[in-house]
């Protein structure tokens, strides 16, 4: 079992999308063992996008990812790492195929509404960055219906 961390950012949120999203990861089979919705603050998003603070749209992005609300959740599931970026997709929505979240709701790459942890090692970075209270521990019952 693995643990991946999620976030619907701003544009997910003034669009609406929350409940879409989250329905998404839900009628997958995954565990949500982390859900708030806080405002960003400067620190934890520059924290957060460390490995792009060279590139260009680094300022947009850390401007954008502060501006308002975002919804950071942990799900756990086997694989959920890949599991999440599938149901995710590619990081521009224009190429992004239906059915993938940024696919369907998508047209450019710096609003693609979703982020996922993309390996283990930053999966452990973002949930003790955005979760320093701790994860759920608990039994989702309908689990055993989701894994033979
Ligand atoms: P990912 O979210 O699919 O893992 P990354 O390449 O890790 O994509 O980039 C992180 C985030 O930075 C993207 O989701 C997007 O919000 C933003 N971003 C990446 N490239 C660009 C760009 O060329 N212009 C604007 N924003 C970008
Ligand atoms: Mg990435």
């Amino acid at each position: 079992m693995e643990t991946t961390y999620v976030m619907i950012k701003p544009d997910g949120v003034q669009r609406g999308l929350i409940g879409e999203i989250i329905g998404r990861f839900e009628q997958k089979g995954l565990k949500l063992v982390g859900l708030k919705s806080i405002i960003p603050s400067e620190e934890i998003a520059r924290s957060h996008y460390a490995v792009h603070s060279e590139r260009p749209f680094f300022p947009g992005l850390i401007k954008f990812v502060t501006s308002g609300p975002v919804v950071c959740m942990a799900w756990a599931g086997k694989d959920a790492i890949n599991v999440a970026r599938n149901l995710i997709g590619p990081t521009n929505g224009r190429e992004a195929p239906p059915g993938t979240i940024r696919g369907d709701y998508g047209m450019d790459i710096g609003y693609n509404m979703i982020h996922g942890s993309d390996a283990p090692d930053t999966a452990e970075f973002e949930l003790g960055l955005w979760f320093s209270e701790g994860l759920m521990d608990w039994d989702l019952t309908i689990s055993r219906w989701f894994y033979e």
